[in-house]
């Protein structure tokens, strides 16, 4: 989020809540922003807004009046826009966390006896499930990016912002490559390269995928 901030060159402060170092779960003190505490979740006055395509849409619908990170209404890339905003969370994230869910299951410390069931199960949901998903869904975005250089169009988007999540994820923990996904490689590093990316990775920090 920090990153659309800086594309759309608008004074922010960041709050940092450190989540659990053991269940990964962010702190209580999170709850008093939003009942749910989790983040992204940015507070704009006294609007508080949590979940990050509504995020997207707030910030583009309040400070980017000039359209310039989102195409115009009734077009294409307009419906493409709409499409990857929803698909980032909607679609590409829950096969990538149950990945890494079930990567911590199978080396999760348990008595040895029950490790092989454990193991056969993780293996079992990972083989029948979860890869083929991530396979389909890698193949189809690459198939996407041979049309396009961005996923709206022609034009960068914050719906390239809403992608990135999943597919740095896919890019850490799933096999993403440039020998495999070459349009989605060469996506990433265009993305890496924009100035606000950068700036916003120096006032963040790197992330944990
Ligand atoms: N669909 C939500 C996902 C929010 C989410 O699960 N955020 C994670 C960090 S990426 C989180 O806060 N995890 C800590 C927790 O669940 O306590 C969004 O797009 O904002």
């Amino acid at each position: 989020m920090l990153w659309l901030l800086e594309e759309l060159a608008l004074p922010y402060e960041v709050r940092r809540y450190a989540r659990d170092r053991k269940t990964m779960l962010a702190p209580a003190a999170l709850r008093t922003v939003h009942p749910l505490g989790k983040s992204p979740v940015i507070t704009d006055g006294d609007i508080t807004v949590a979940e990050s395509g509504a995020i997207v849409e707030y910030l583009l619908d309040t400070y980017d009046t000039a359209g310039r990170l989102r195409p115009a209404p009734g077009t294409p890339e307009q419906r493409r826009f709409t499409y990857w905003l929803h698909f980032a969370e909607g679609t590409a994230m829950p096969p990538l966390l149950m990945k890494l869910v079930f990567d911590k299951v199978r080396s999760a410390p348990v008595p040895f006896f029950i490790k092989p069931v454990v193991k056969a199960i993780a293996d079992k949901v990972t083989t029948g499930f979860i890869a083929p998903n991530i396979t389909s869904q890698l193949a189809f975005m690459e198939a996407e990016l041979k049309l396009h250089d961005w996923f709206c169009g022609d034009s960068f988007s914050a719906a390239d912002i809403q992608m990135s999540f999943p597919l740095e994820a896919a890019q850490a923990r799933a096999g993403l490559d440039a020998a495999s996904c070459p349009r989605l490689s060469d996506w990433l590093s265009r993305i890496h390269a924009r100035a606000a990316y950068r700036r916003a990775l120096e006032v963040g920090g790197p992330y944990t995928l």
